[in-house]
């Protein structure tokens, strides 16, 4: 196969209704348990690859040259696809995120998905998609579910190097009408990074093998739940499994507390509306925001609801959507 000069893909965010929170292995980004996903329409990543003939990789991110260590980043990932191609060629990297950027919601899930996707493509190689959700997933881990649409199920793997630590479709999922709503409760950076937190939470919480050990119950009864499509199942287990996970990061030493007076008050919310007969549920990732899952029917009640809550700037409804594609080839 030919390299073409330009590729563009495009892939979604994802969010974790089973979290990953803890790595077997850094350098490689291979989880201590496996997690479960849903990717998304909106808020995503659409980045264009360039092999050519300049002497370094170039990032351009949201439209402006990106810092050194972005760009860093991402060459190490463009290394390997390098490395996996036998080519020496330095690129030009375009990547555009359709989030607000003040949302503070950037993901390196649909970025290292769509990089992944655009990167392979441009260097001529052909990967299946559980090598590409291989080779994303070192780009960060939750990259590896961003591969795939709807529902997905990322593998903790056994091997040393990685190749089955991948994701998978869980295609009995397909066309069940849910939504997510986002509520925005902060702006700007958040307060630790997810791999510094992940192995801080290892080394020093108390609660962390207890929160690896629950996992494997949580992703059986998130399969269940999906196969059945029965949301007060799904949405039990996707709460239980996020507020473990923060418990886990608040009990390190010292604690990691990622949440605000609003994400707090936001769940709160999200529970009143369940006592009054509206199925919703809440997860929350490394960050402050409140992610409600719900029916599609019921999305913009639980956003009204959820904007009503001080401390919420803002709203974003986003539906299940499909995994990483390729958009534009140009020779
Ligand atoms: C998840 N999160 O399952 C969990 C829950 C955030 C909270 O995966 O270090 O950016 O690049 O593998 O993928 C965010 O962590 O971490 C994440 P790395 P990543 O979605």
């Amino acid at each position: 196969m030919s390299a073409s000069s330009s590729v563009t893909a495009v892939a979604g965010t994802n969010i974790a209704l089973v979290k990953y929170w803890g790595k077997r292995d850094v350098g490689l980004n291979l989880p201590a348990t496996g997690s479960l996903s849903l990717t998304l329409d909106r808020l995503g990543t659409r980045t264009t690859v360039a092999f050519d003939d300049g002497a370094d990789d170039r990032l351009i991110l949201d439209g402006a040259p990106a810092g050194d260590a972005a760009t860093a980043r991402v060459s190490a990932f463009l290394d390997r696809v390098r490395a996996r191609a036998e080519m020496a060629r330095r690129a030009l990297v375009t990547s555009d995120n359709s989030v607000p950027t003040a949302a503070g919601l950037a993901s390196s899930a649909s970025g290292f998905a769509a990089l992944a996707l655009a990167a392979t493509r441009a260097a001529g190689l052909a990967l299946s998609p559980p090598e590409l959700s291989a080779l994303a997933r070192v780009g960060s881990g939750s990259a590896a579910r961003s591969i795939f649409g709807g529902f997905v199920e990322m593998a903790r793997g056994e091997r040393a190097d990685g190749t089955d630590a991948v994701a998978r479709a869980l295609p009995e999922g397909d066309g069940w009408d849910l939504r997510l709503v986002v509520a925005i409760t902060a702006v700007g950076p958040k307060a630790m990074g997810s791999t510094a937190a992940m192995t801080h939470t290892a080394r020093t919480s108390p609660f962390y093998d207890a929160w690896i050990a629950a996992v494997p119950a949580d992703l059986a009864a998130a399969r269940a739940a999906i196969a059945a499509r029965d949301l007060a199942a799904l949405g039990a287990v996707a709460e239980r499994s996020a507020l473990r996970m923060h418990a886990a990061a608040m009990a390190a030493d010292p604690a990691i507390i990622y949440w605000n007076a609003a994400t707090v008050a936001a769940i709160a919310a999200v529970r009143a509306l369940r006592a009054g007969g509206t199925p919703a549920f809440v997860t929350i990732d490394a960050g402050p925001h409140v992610k409600a899952l719900c029916r599609a029917a019921d999305a913009d009640a639980v956003a009204a609801a959820l904007r009503a809550v001080p401390g919420v700037s803002e709203t974003l409804i986003a539906a299940p959507g499909p995994g990483a594609r390729v958009v534009e080839e140009r020779q």
